[in-house]
């Protein structure tokens, strides 16, 4: 028999990939978690039946939501994710030397144990107990809302904007991001996709141009996130990706980022600046 699993983005679009095997399947307090092994990308995490991450293309992900806001900002010291329970992003960010700390909260702590269980590539600071790294299990809302002028950049590294994804994506916690950066810190954000996610695009777009002077976009392909096409929003206080000089700083290797896309990722289609106008 063969073994297939299913991520039903629309009333009319599914994205399916065989699985070898089944390695874990839970129920967590927030979401029900599985780990599956896939013919076509490896070892996945599913989250609530959403394709998160897999061992075959997470680096396009990873990267792109750590190195470019991290290249943006000219000296980041301190830095807070929220969720990215898998600890991807974590990893790609303890890489800068100008990176002193780390705060990373998720909600859930089943998705740090399963990711560091199944998953070492991508959880590897967290396995390791990366010196940077502060990891608390709890809630990214609430952190938001108690910091204050601490953080040169946040990554918020969620899942969709259901279940406990749902509340990083509105003017409130918006306001409160504004409030946990320093004076020229900035934020980013995964934001779906530009095809199935208008009216979530549309609406965060606008509260973040109502908090923030400047507001962006950029896109990365990401095969295992229906469309492939996929976007990062940001909003920052003070520096903006036309005014980065790499010239200067830490060169790192990496598969998908380079210094070209450093720019280049914000080219938008017609479409999706008309999205965000
Ligand atoms: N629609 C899927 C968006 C998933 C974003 N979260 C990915 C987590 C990887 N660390």
């Amino acid at each position: 028999m063969q073994l297939w699993c299913t991520e039903n983005e629309t009333e009319y679009l599914g994205l399916t990939t065989r699985v070898k095997e089944t390695l874990f399947a839970g129920k967590s307090e927030f979401q029900d978690v599985a780990v599956v092994d896939t013919y076509q990308f490896g070892r996945m995490l599913v989250l609530d039946g959403v394709f998160q991450t897999s061992i075959a293309e997470e680096f396009v992900y990873h990267e792109m939501i750590a190195h470019i806001p991290l290249f943006i900002h000219p000296n980041p010291k301190k830095v807070l994710v929220i969720g990215g329970g898998d600890g991807g992003a974590v990893r790609e960010v303890v890489r800068h030397d100008t990176v002193e700390k780390v705060e990373m909260v998720e909600i859930d702590g089943l998705v740090v144990e399963v990711s560091k269980k199944y998953l070492p590539q991508i959880s590897k600071a967290m396995l390791e107990n990366n010196p940077k790294l502060d990891l608390k299990i709890g809630d990214g809302i609430g952190h938001m809302a108690a910091a204050e002028n601490e953080y040169d950049v946040i990554i918020v590294d969620c899942s969709d904007p259901i279940g406990p994804g749902e509340g990083l994506f509105t003017h409130a916690f918006y306001q409160n991001v504004y409030k946990a950066l320093k004076p020229d810190g900035l934020f980013v954000q995964q934001t779906e996709s530009p095809f199935y996610h208008q009216p979530l695009i549309r609406r965060l777009s606008k509260d973040i141009k109502d908090i923030f002077p400047i507001h962006e976009m950029y896109l990365a392909h990401i095969p295992i996130y229906p469309g492939g096409m996929h976007c990062f929003t940001i909003g920052s206080k003070k520096y903006a990706s036309k005014d980065v000089d790499l010239s200067n700083r830490q060169k790192l290797e990496t598969k998908y980022y380079n210094e070209e896309l450093q720019k280049a990722a914000f080219a938008l289609p017609n479409f999706v600046k008309e999205l965000i106008k």
